[in-house]
Parts: C-alpha cells; structure tokens; sequence
C-alpha cells in the first residue's frame, strides 16, 4: 500500500480527527486543511481545525472558514480525545507554533507535505516535494478514496493551488494543470478567485510604493532585494488595516523583475526592547537555478528550492549584508559549475 492508500484507509477506519498547519496561515494551508474537514465531514466524521493563528481576512471569503479555530478560542476539552491528528503544508512540529503539543500528544499523526525541508515528524508521512501544493496532494487523497469534490471543496483546493505556486508562476507541472482543469470543471470562477486573492488595498500599494523606494539589485543584475521597516508599517497601518500586514505577496513584485534570478525581502517583524536586536523575516525566491532552500537553511530556516525563508535576529542592514553575500556565494558556486 503506497501512503496515500494507508490514508484512505485511516481515513474510513477511524471516527475523529484534529487537522493543523503552520503558523501565518495562506491560502495552500487554508484551503488543504478545509477541503480536507469538507471531506471528512462527508464521510461522517468527527472533525476539528485547530491553527496556532486566525484567518487573514484576505482569505474571509473561504468556505467553512468558521470551522477554523485557533489557539486561544478553543477549550482544553475540545482539544484532546482525538484519535488522528492530520498535520498539512507543514515542514516541521514547530511550526505549529503554541498548538504543537495537542497534535503530538495523538496517537496517530498524518503529515501531508510538499517541503523539500520536511522533518518526517509524522507517524504517517505523505510527502512529495515536487508538488505544487498541499492542495495538489490533498486532491490526490480525494481520488485515492473515489471522491468526486463537491463545488466548495474544489474552489478550497484550487485556492491552495493557485497560491503556493502565485498564478502558476512555478512550480507547476502538467499534473497540476490537469488537476486544475478538472477543478474548474466543479463551475470556478478562476477570474473572480484570483481577484478576491490579489487585488490588493489602495493603502498596500502605497506601502510597496514605500518598499519599492528601498530596492536594490546586485552588480550582476541578478539579486533584488527591498525593506519592509516597522517606520513603513506605522506610517501606513496605523494598527488599523489588518490587510497591510499581510505583506507576504509583496516578494511577488519583486521576484517579477526582469532578468533577475533571486528576489529577497527583508521584514523588520515587531520593534524589540531597547538594547536589543529586532527579528528580520526573509523571503527568498529564485526563477530557474538557486536553491534558496540551501540558503534559507543556512540561517535555520527553509521550504522549497524556488521560495523559502528564515528568521534572523539583527539589526537590519547588517542581516541584509549577511543574506544577500550568502545568495552571491550561491549563485558563484552555480555559474563556476556550469
Ligand atoms: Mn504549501
């Protein structure tokens, strides 16, 4: 039996199960964990989404999206008794987050994931890195079990899809194109989905106005980086947009330059005591031949070969001189091999 057909079988054997992902939910976490509780309930299951955080009001317009709960809004009862915690889109335990210990004190943990990075925390572990999503996956156990998805559950999944891989930008095959054509065929409105997902607010593109001053690009032309400074986000924000914060898509504009092969963004994440060095969070993307998971990793943290990130404690310029001399050796040790 291949893992998807030991997860069909847990699937019919077993009555309740505890779903979760990482923390900054986005849509490929989102939309693989409720297709998945869809599906589930269907079977007529017990069934619970439990997230270390809430929902990005981005993502509002998601079907059973009132399934979801997070941390702080669940009472302890209801976060123990299950008999399969399901774990999706998550590379490792810890990025659980504060939820982690109600999926690791199961007896039985299912992990579904398409991180190069993944740990294998799983006692089940279903995992293929050259998938484009977790919602790719998650169909795949779909057709294992002979569900045909109903139409709410293929608009969940094709949101997973066309997130993780931004529009079918990368790492799309033609198997993700064939699940999409048969998820479309449920009666999508792929124009409609992808404006809810991408438009974005006036008060956001005056942020990118303002990250967009910060741009820089190697001699090569072949690195470009921006700043996302917490100046930046008072300016804007003023703690009301919650939208705003969602900055994650902002890489997206830079990794669209053209002939450049590594796009990073560097976020200054909340200010820090005085005395003490800020978080930066960094996004790396790469276009056709660095690995930005091996430089993610370097810094401790990780993903997929064409997007990835890390969390570096330092004063920004500094962080950015470290990360972006690190892509430079990359893509030296690349071009010398070629
Ligand atoms: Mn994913």
């Amino acid at each position: 039996m291949n893992d998807k057909e030991k997860i069909a079988e847990i699937f019919k054997s077993r009555n309740s199960f505890l779903i979760g992902s990482h923390v900054n939910p986005d849509g490929d976490s989102l939309g693989s964990e409720l297709a998945l509780a869809s599906l589930l309930k269907r079977m007529g299951k017990k069934v619970a989404v439990l997230n270390p955080d809430s929902l990005p009001s981005v993502y509002n317009f998601l079907p059973y999206k009132e399934w979801l709960s997070h941390s702080c809004h669940r009472s302890t009862d209801e976060k123990d008794g299950w008999e399969v915690g399901i774990v999706v889109d998550c590379s490792e335990y810890e990025r659980l987050k504060e939820v982690q210990k109600f999926f690791s004190s199961l007896p039985f943990v299912i992990n579904i994931d398409h991180h190069i990075s993944n740990k294998k925390f799983g006692d089940l572990n279903f995992l293929d890195s050259s998938a484009s999503s977790a919602g790719e996956m998650v169909y795949q156990i779909f057709r294992t079990l002979a569900e045909r998805p109903t139409k709410e559950e293929a608009l969940l999944l094709y949101v997973a899809i066309v997130t993780d891989t931004n529009c079918f930008k990368f790492g799309t095959t033609a198997h993700t194109h064939r699940i999409v054509s048969e998820l479309l065929a449920f009666g999508l409105n792929p124009r409609e989905l992808q404006e809810k997902i991408y438009d974005i607010p006036f008060l956001a593109v005056k942020l990118l106005e303002l990250i967009f001053s910060t741009l820089q690009i190697s001699e090569d032309g072949k690195i470009c980086w921006a700043e996302i400074t917490r100046g930046m986000l008072d300016k804007i924000n003023k703690g009301e947009n919650e939208d705003i914060a969602q900055t994650d898509v902002f890489i997206n504009h830079i990794t669209s330059i053209k002939d450049t092969e590594v796009a990073v963004l560097f976020k200054e994440l909340d200010s820090p005591p005085i005395g003490e060095a800020g978080k930066i969070k960094i996004s790396l993307r790469s276009k056709s031949f660095v690995d930005v998971n091996k430089i993610a990793k370097v810094f401790g943290g990780g993903g997929h070969l064409r997007a990835s990130g890390c969390l570096i404690r330092g004063a920004l310029k500094e962080v950015e001189e470290r990360v972006i001399a690190e892509v430079e050796k990359e893509i030296g040790n690349k071009i010398s091999n070629v």
